[in-house]
């Protein structure tokens, strides 16, 4: 068994360092102290600890076969009742700060307004949705109707599919501008996206972390990856209907991440 499994805070994406913060009584049962290294430090009741992700990864998360032998290898997040790998680096054929600049450049972004819980407030953060003819998007009163494919976009819609074995028909994308910028705590689990979708989130641009929290256990600590630039995370199986995820806010100034999360969009 990993013991990821039972980790309240989980940060990865730093390789060669992957970081986590469990309890204090748990740390011990949970980490084989092999992967230990020195700069353990205490967080009042919680205690943060580095290990070397290579070594951790390649003991407790096994690259996932795949096809095609050239395409680098997925690894599976032990998050219990869901289905998250990480791919940590995509070869898009640019740089993904070449790739950020252009999105940045070309996208018409927008700020949108959302209604939740009866009350209307802006988005902070820009989107804009993408899509073959017909694939609307709606949640929390939007409704997205669906850009035409830019070239940009198609290659590297194209570059995802082929990376993860399976197609999409849209994308949503999410320009986090700084640190202010933020996604609350949602599921991907609106109709259209039938009841086991699969999503493959690219990250371009500042490391930001993200968050997931179980729908069960809302109390219990969110677990958090470091999500590189230029990485992959594919959400399927049943992650939407166990887990949550976010983007929160952070303290520290950053700057801009744009975030394509593909999708697919039942007629
Ligand atoms: O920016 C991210 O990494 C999260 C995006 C996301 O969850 C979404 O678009 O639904
Ligand atoms: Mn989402």
């Amino acid at each position: 068994m990993c013991p990821t499994d039972d980790l309240a805070d989980v940060c990865a994406g730093q390789l060669p360092r992957f970081s986590f913060v469990a309890p204090l009584p748990k740390l011990e049962q949970l980490v084989d102290k092999r992967y230990r290294n020195d700069d353990t430090k205490d967080l009042g009741n919680q205690r943060s600890c580095h290990i070397n992700a290579e070594e951790y990864f390649s003991k407790h998360m096994a690259p996932l076969p795949h096809p095609d032998p050239l395409v680098p290898p997925f690894h599976q997040l032990h998050l219990p009742d869901a289905d998250v790998t990480y791919l940590q680096s995509l070869d898009l054929g640019a740089s993904p700060e070449t790739i950020l600049t252009a999105l940045i450049g070309e996208i018409p972004w927008r700020q949108e307004s959302v209604t939740l819980w009866g009350k209307t407030y802006k988005q902070p953060r820009l989107i804009a949705w993408y899509g073959d003819p017909g694939r609307v998007y709606r949640y929390s009163g939007l409704e997205l109707e669906p850009r035409p494919w830019t070239s940009l976009l198609s290659t590297i819609k194209a570059t995802v599919e082929t990376a993860v074995g399976h197609g999409f028909n849209s994308v949503l994308l999410n320009y986090y501008r700084n640190q202010d910028d933020s996604m609350g705590f949602h599921s991907d689990d609106e109709k259209e996206l039938g009841p086991t979708p699969i999503i493959a989130s690219l990250s371009l641009g500042a490391e930001r972390v993200f968050e997931f929290k179980s729908r069960h256990q809302p109390r219990a600590n969110p677990i958090r990856l470091t999500l590189a630039s230029g990485s992959l995370l594919l959400m399927q199986g049943d992650t939407q209907r166990n887990y949550k995820h976010g983007l929160p806010k952070q303290a520290r100034p950053s700057g801009p991440r744009v975030n394509l999360t593909f999708r697919t969009i039942i007629l």
